[in-house]
């Protein structure tokens, strides 16, 4: 058995990411002790922070927060995003004053970080530091970084049937219409002035490992990708890149994947997104890919791609399960 990483950086985007790095702090507890109960292994999040947004003043950063409260202890486990014992008597009373976006789901509780961080920002530090700041109340137990100090927002093309074709903020097309709107582009508002925010390129070139884990490629990592010289980092880095697959049977675990995927022209299967990541060996991203024992029949068509497969349970249905997927995903950059 290969020796465990000691260090990790993980790409993530909301509920899926999230939800993956709870199992591999839990495999590296057992499989990497450092004998205080933690693990000797050191996990670097990057953040995507293109689904960021400004609403009712205060600034929003979903995937930020959605790692933060799960890692933390604090998240809704029934919706996977925001807090937990929530009530949303804020939002009710903005409603009430006839104020939008009432789609959006304010939480009371979710209001707190959101004005620490809206202050925070205000008075000139980065977000980088405000996450770190917040971080030391959550101690989510890795270094979670944005993507970018710099706002870079992913916006949504639609053909709108009164005004023709706009364009949208991500969260209004993914909250407000469910993605049913067909999309005709993602847009990155502010990509091509984001810089990668600090520690975010070394955190790849230094790894040990890299992971992929079963975020959204198109709006999660594939935002990720979009920030100055990250794709290139990912290329280039001495570090195994293993991905694991969002799509388990032709269908994304949760959220609209599937949506995002059909827009850029890619298949929604396990073998359409490792092929659109594309193996490092031909310029792509991928050493390895962890798919579903459901989708077994494409090892075939991945590995013919150069990068390395395997089969497992994928379903993060549990700790146990999840704890289970993180030690596939180490085995498989080992292998
Ligand atoms: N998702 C929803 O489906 N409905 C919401 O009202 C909603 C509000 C919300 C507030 C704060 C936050 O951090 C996340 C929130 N999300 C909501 C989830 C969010 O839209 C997605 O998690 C990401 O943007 C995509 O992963």
């Amino acid at each position: 058995m290969s020796p465990v990483p000691s260090r990790i950086t993980v790409l993530s985007g909301g509920i899926g990411g999230a939800r993956f790095l709870v199992g591999l702090l839990a495999h590296l507890r057992t499989a990497n002790p450092d004998g205080k109960g933690g693990s000797a292994s050191e996990v670097t999040v990057i953040s995507n922070t293109g689904d960021d947004i400004w609403v009712h003043g205060v600034r929003v950063c979903p995937d930020l927060d959605t790692v933060m409260y799960t890692l933390g202890g604090g998240i809704s486990a029934e919706r996977g995003w925001g807090r937990e014992d929530e009530h949303f008597t804020v939002k009710d009373e903005l409603a009430a004053y006839g104020v939008e976006p009432s789609w959006f789901g304010l939480g009371d509780r979710d209001l707190a970080t959101h004005l620490i961080r809206t202050q925070s920002l205000q008075s000139g530090f980065t977000l980088s530091e405000v996450t770190a700041a917040l971080s030391d109340r959550w101690k989510p137990g890795v270094t979670l970084l944005p993507m970018s100090d710099d706002r870079a927002e992913t916006h949504v093309v639609v053909m709108d049937p009164e005004q023709g074709r706009i364009a949208i903020h991500f969260q209004e097309w993914w909250i407000r219409h469910r993605a049913a709107l067909k999309a005709e582009a993602f847009v990155m508002v502010g990509i091509d002035d984001a810089k990668p925010a600090p520690g975010v390129i070394e955190a790849i070139m230094d790894a040990d490992l890299v992971i992929l884990p079963p975020s959204n490629p198109v709006v999660s990592i594939g935002a990720i990708l979009q920030v100055a010289g990250l794709a290139d980092a990912i290329r280039t880095t001495k570090a195994p890149v293993v991905g694991v697959s969002p799509i388990i049977s032709g269908a994304p675990v949760r959220g609209m994947a599937d949506a995002c995927l059909e827009t850029i022209g890619v298949a929604t299967s396990a073998a359409g997104v490792a092929l659109h990541y594309g193996s490092r060996s031909a310029g792509g991203y991928l050493d390895a890919w962890l798919i579903a024992d459901e989708d077994a029949a494409s090892i075939a068509a991945i590995s013919s791609a150069d990068i390395r497969v395997a089969a497992v349970p994928l379903l993060m249905s549990d700790l146990e399960t999840s704890a289970a997927i993180a030690a596939a995903t180490l085995a498989l950059a080992g292998s």
